[in-house]
């Protein structure tokens, strides 16, 4: 018998994170039967805090903001000034100090306005902020988390368009493991891990779901979720967000609302997601260029699987062993590609 890949089961090995994920093509023989059952809408709550003008939890009101909005969030859970812990006496109980600040960012002042429904300009408007923030918090502080939390399903408190933004005084665990993993290996190949990869990837044409002149919008050979996608860089090989150029900022605000888009149209629905950015360590301790490892890029992660209401859940053998999928990662690409380029909403 020969092997196929979209028959056959095997291990993909993700390069990023040194990490396996069992591929399961058998067990889901039929492609999406195309149910589209209708979730909940989420509806904004009138009173919610991160709306224009609202009193916020801790009493504060906010402007009457008409683009971007950010704010100190009220239940940080990094703070600026904390004791450190004592040195550790023991190699088995080791504490170290954890510093750091967050923020609230709001996409837009109208509550219903997710991504795809804002216009290009709106969006922009959000990559220019996110820029802007991890600009200053990347001056002081050596990792800077732009991250969105986005539907229920995700334990987003608040439907209303936002995202947060964690800055520590330590790498946490994610970046870690991709900066030594990117490290290794262009030490070994002598060129950037990511950018070997797109260049792979734009030959291949298997896995790409939108792409521009600036930006490509892929399914990674290596996802773990039904329909993670990543964002990569085409020019320039920016290692941080403050690298991006004008026309690379506008062309993600572009391709934002395209994936996005496609994204909601796959089941009918506010697609949820957590999603967010990664790009070489800040800091003091580093200089513009200075980590020719790293390539920029942004990552969604939907939990969704087969319907809007019907998820993958990461547990059992995903929390024990390793993560197992059975859509393939072509065939995940293949379906959101072929989604409507115009919002069900819209249409
Ligand atoms: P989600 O992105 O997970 O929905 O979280 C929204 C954040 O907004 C959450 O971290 C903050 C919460 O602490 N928040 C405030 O800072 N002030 C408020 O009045 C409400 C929510």
């Amino acid at each position: 018998m020969q092997f196929e890949a979209t028959e056959h089961q095997h291990n993909r090995y993700n390069p990023l994170k040194d990490e396996w994920i069992l591929v399961s093509p058998h067990r889901c023989k039929r492609p999406w039967s195309g149910q589209t059952e209708q979730p909940p809408e989420e509806t904004p709550d009138p009173n919610n805090p991160l709306r224009a003008g609202a009193v916020r939890a801790n009493g504060q009101k906010n402007p009457p903001y008409t683009s971007t909005y950010v704010f100190p969030n009220d239940f940080p859970a990094l703070l600026e000034r904390v004791p450190d812990p004592p040195a550790s006496e023991h190699p088995l109980f080791v504490s170290a100090p954890a510093k750091g600040t967050c923020r609230v960012m709001c996409f837009h002042p109208d509550s219903t306005k997710t991504v795809p429904l804002m216009t290009v300009e709106e969006i922009l408007a959000v990559v220019q902020e996110w820029i802007s923030q991890s600009r200053e918090l990347g001056r002081r502080y050596v990792w800077v988390q732009i991250f969105e939390n986005k539907g229920a399903v995700m334990g987003c408190s608040n439907p209303h368009p936002h995202c947060q933004v964690w800055a520590s005084s330590f790498l946490p665990n994610e970046p870690r493991v991709k900066d030594r993993c990117q490290k290794e290996y262009y030490d070994k190949h002598g060129k950037a891990m990511l950018v070997e990869y797109l260049e792979q990837e734009l030959i291949k044409k298997e896995r790409i779901v939108v792409e521009d002149e600036h930006w490509v919008a892929l399914v990674p050979y290596w996802a773990s979720w039904p329909y993670e996608t990543m964002l990569l860089p085409k020019n320039g090989s920016p290692q941080r967000m403050k690298d991006l150029d004008e026309d690379q900022t506008r062309s993600l605000a572009v391709v934002m609302k395209e994936l996005n888009t496609k994204y909601d149209n796959l089941f009918n629905c506010s697609f949820p997601y957590s999603m967010g950015w990664h790009g070489a360590p800040t800091g003091p301790q580093h200089q513009a260029g200075d980590s020719p490892h790293w390539l920029l890029h942004g990552t969604y992660l939907p939990p969704l699987l087969r319907s809007a209401t019907i998820k993958k859940f990461m547990v059992g053998y995903e929390m024990l062993a390793q993560p197992q999928r059975d859509l393939t990662p072509e065939l995940a690409a293949d379906t959101l590609r072929k989604c409507h380029a115009v919002h069900y909403k819209l249409r």
